[in-house]
């Protein structure tokens, strides 16, 4: 197996640490900083751009970008990575706590200490970021990025490519829509509509969509 990396900032760092801890090797980076190329991030290498990835020997990948600047957005650089023929591999850090109940999609990241409690499903391109809470029967669709140290209770449904903020909270049931956002430390106790931002305890929405 050699596994390419696609972005080079600090959840790569992250991302790293965590195969690392679970016995997996990163071969390679790919970053669209050219100030990068040919220096490395915890001694793994930077080859290049995402033009790099095919013809590279790669057989798998993992987005390791974690938010959303300027360049491609996370879906879009996995799109790129199974365009060029990689497998998406998934990672769980060892300090995890995964029930065996739980199902864990292609290409996503549990990180260290979260928590995924019975039958939650996880889809593909997921960050689980530390110490983030996925508690029973939730639902985290594609490309979805938990912060560190969410929490989401029981039966949560959270549609492709939401975010929900660092140490948010999110009440049981509570549907999510896709590419939503939710701010850091929100505390959201009701649906909230696909692309909106919501923000505060309780979250209010600040922006109905992007
Ligand atoms: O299209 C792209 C692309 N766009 C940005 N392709 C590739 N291959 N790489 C891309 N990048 C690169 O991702 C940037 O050039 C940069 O090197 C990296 C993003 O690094 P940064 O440190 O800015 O963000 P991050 O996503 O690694 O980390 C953010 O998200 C984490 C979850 C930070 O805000 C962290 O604090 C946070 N923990």
């Amino acid at each position: 197996m050699r596994i390419a990396l696609l972005g080079g900032g600090g959840h790569a760092a992250v991302i790293i640490e965590a195969m690392r801890a679970a016995g997996l090797a990163p071969a390679f980076i790919v970053d669209r900083n050219k100030a990068m190329w040919g220096r490395s991030v915890l001694e793994v290498p930077v080859i290049g751009d995402d033009d790099h990835l095919a013809g590279s020997g790669a057989t798998h990948f993992i987005v390791s970008l974690g938010a959303v600047g300027p360049g491609r957005d996370r879906q879009t650089l996995f799109e790129l990575g199974i365009a060029a023929g990689l497998k998406p591999l998934a990672i769980i850090h060892p300090t995890a706590i995964v029930s065996p109940s739980a199902m864990i999609g292609a290409g996503s990241a549990v990180l260290a200490g979260a928590v995924l409690c019975a039958r939650a499903t996880v889809g593909r391109n997921v960050i689980v970021n530390t110490r983030a809470v996925v508690e029973h029967d939730c639902t985290v669709g594609d490309h979805v990025h938990i912060a560190t140290g969410a929490c989401l209770s029981g039966q949560v449904q959270v549609s492709e490519a939401a975010f929900i903020g660092a140490g948010a909270a999110v009440r049981q049931n509570v549907v999510i829509g896709a590419h939503a956002c939710i701010g850091l430390g929100s505390a959201v106790v009701r649906d909230v509509a696909a692309g909106s931002l919501v923000v505060g305890v309780p979250a209010e929405v600040k922006r109905m969509s992007v």
